[in-house]
């Protein structure tokens, strides 16, 4: 790793690695145009506080037959692995060296759509989860502040064909979030690799 040109971010009780241009340019841009044109992407819809909300982003998962998942309240069966996200997975597998065998893809079709702050802390991803999230599309930025607190104690700009990677005990004490901003911004597509133990 070159440290000069990214340094570890250095939160505490955090493991992060950004890592800027992971993908060279011409790749990044025909990998999100064949998942933006291929996913078959779902709107899912919160039951809260009685009344029903669509979640603010485009969503997809995939994974390895086992790897059923619960985010939004649902519990989500995995689409089948295509050839290109295999080969995504691939190259991310060897990137961080852990296998991971499922992903959620997230379409921000604008400044508009979001992620609420929340933890990737589900029992089915164990103790300490890495996660590894490629970026492609538009930059957002990324915020960081720790459980139990509302102040944002750290920002990233999620920039197109960066990976980044949490891992140890991120999840335990740190909470992230994708606001929603008054800005253009053009649209963007997250892929969060994971391990779903069983
Ligand atoms: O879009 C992002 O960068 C965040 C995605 C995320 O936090 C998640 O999928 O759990
Ligand atoms: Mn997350």
């Amino acid at each position: 790793m070159d440290l000069f040109d990214h340094p570890p971010l250095d939160l505490p009780n955090a493991t992060l690695d950004y890592r800027p241009r992971w993908l060279d340019v011409a790749r990044a841009d025909a990998w999100f145009r064949q998942l933006r044109d291929a996913t078959p992407w779902e709107q899912p819809r919160l039951h809260i506080h009685g009344r029903d909300v669509p979640v603010p982003r485009l969503l997809a998962w995939y994974g390895d037959a086992e790897a059923s998942y619960r985010y939004s309240g649902l519990t989500h069966l995995p689409l089948p692995w295509t050839p290109l996200l295999s080969e995504i997975r691939q190259q991310v597998e060897q990137a961080v060296g852990q296998r991971l065998n499922g992903v959620l893809l997230n379409y921000y079709r604008d400044g508009q759509d979001s992620m609420g702050w929340h933890s990737d802390d589900e029992d089915e991803l164990g103790r300490e989860p890495l996660i590894a999230s490629l970026n492609l599309g538009g930059t957002r930025r990324f915020d960081l502040r720790r459980k139990g607190s509302s102040r944002i104690e750290h920002s990233l700009e999620l920039e197109h064909g960066s990976l980044l990677v949490m891992a140890g005990a991120t999840q335990h004490h740190w909470q992230h979030q994708v606001a929603k901003t008054r800005k253009a911004v053009a649209p963007r597509i997250n892929l969060t690799f994971r391990l779903i133990r069983d």
